[in-house]
């Protein structure tokens, strides 16, 4: 039994009383490893094929130099995190950024180093409000268009229903880019209404866009809102650059929709 993930097929064929026999091998027999990658190095035993030795050539780690991961070149989030790490520059050492699940978590890695958590789909916002309770000031977090309408909503209205003190990008960038590019559940003047519609005053919902070139407007957005004490949403808007020609087709097909319904 060759299962993804866990191992819910064979635990309920064993149930059925079958895996006694030991007619069926897989994760619980331990035949295959529970965490990993299911390659074929580790499947080829179960089979009784031998490991094949990996590819070794001479000179080949000088040619081909690990790195690590790291967002698109010209990627909106890029400029976000650059304006973001500015303004946390100036207020000294030891500010934390809580962040959530998208391509914006390759921030955490270099050259950016701007994010210092990431647990899963919509904590950051969870994470912000429980630091500002614990006394972090200023206490901030990134989430993106999908990961918020996805499962950040809901820590968003508990924080305007008590007005944390807390600041929140939404990096919105019109799609859920790192999953494959699907359509986001709302973007643009959207996402404004639903953070209004959750109670955050629109006072302290603030759009920018993250250039090299608005860099500076972007900056002094920021500084403004880290003067108020309460929570403030700061939209960064600007699509993702791979997922371009995408984009511009969802957002067709979307006003199509509109037309036909109105
Ligand atoms: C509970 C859960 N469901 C689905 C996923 C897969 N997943 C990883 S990132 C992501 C969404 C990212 O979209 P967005 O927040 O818009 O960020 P982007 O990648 O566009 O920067 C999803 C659905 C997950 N990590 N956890
Ligand atoms: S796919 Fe889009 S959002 Fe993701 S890293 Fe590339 S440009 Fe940035």
């Amino acid at each position: 039994m060759v299962e993804e993930g866990y191992p819910f097929i064979e635990r309920y064929i064993s149930a059925l009383g079958l895996m006694t026999e030991r007619r069926i091998r897989g994760k619980l027999t331990g035949d295959l490893p529970r965490m990993g990658e299911l390659s074929q190095d580790a499947i080829r035993p179960c089979f009784g094929l031998a490991v094949e030795p990996s590819l070794q050539l001479d000179g080949l780690a000088d040619v081909l130099v690990a790195r690590p991961p790291r967002l698109c070149d010209k990627c909106p989030h890029s400029d976000a995190y650059i304006a973001i790490k500015e303004v946390i520059a100036e207020l000294g050492a030891g500010v934390r950024v809580m962040g959530d699940i998208g391509c914006y978590s390759l921030g955490y890695l270099e050259p950016h180093q701007a994010i210092h958590s990431c647990l899963c789909m919509g904590s950051s916002i969870g994470m912000a409000i429980g630091a500002a309770h614990a006394g972090m000031n200023p206490s901030l977090c990134v989430i993106g268009d999908g990961t918020f309408t996805h499962s950040g909503m809901a820590p968003l209205l508990d924080a305007a229903r008590e007005n944390s003190n807390i600041k929140v990008f939404i990096l919105d960038n019109s799609i859920v880019a790192m999953t494959g590019g699907q359509p986001t559940m709302a973007t643009d003047e959207e996402v404004v209404d639903l953070v209004a519609g959750l109670g955050v005053s629109r006072k302290h919902i603030r759009i920018v866009e993250p250039t090299a070139h608005k860099k500076h407007q972007t900056m002094a957005t920021i500084r403004e809102e880290l003067a108020h004490t309460g929570l403030s949403v700061i939209v960064a808007r600007r699509a993702c650059v791979t997922y371009a020609k995408e984009i511009k087709e969802i957002k067709a097909h979307k006003l199509d929709i509109a037309v036909v319904a109105a």
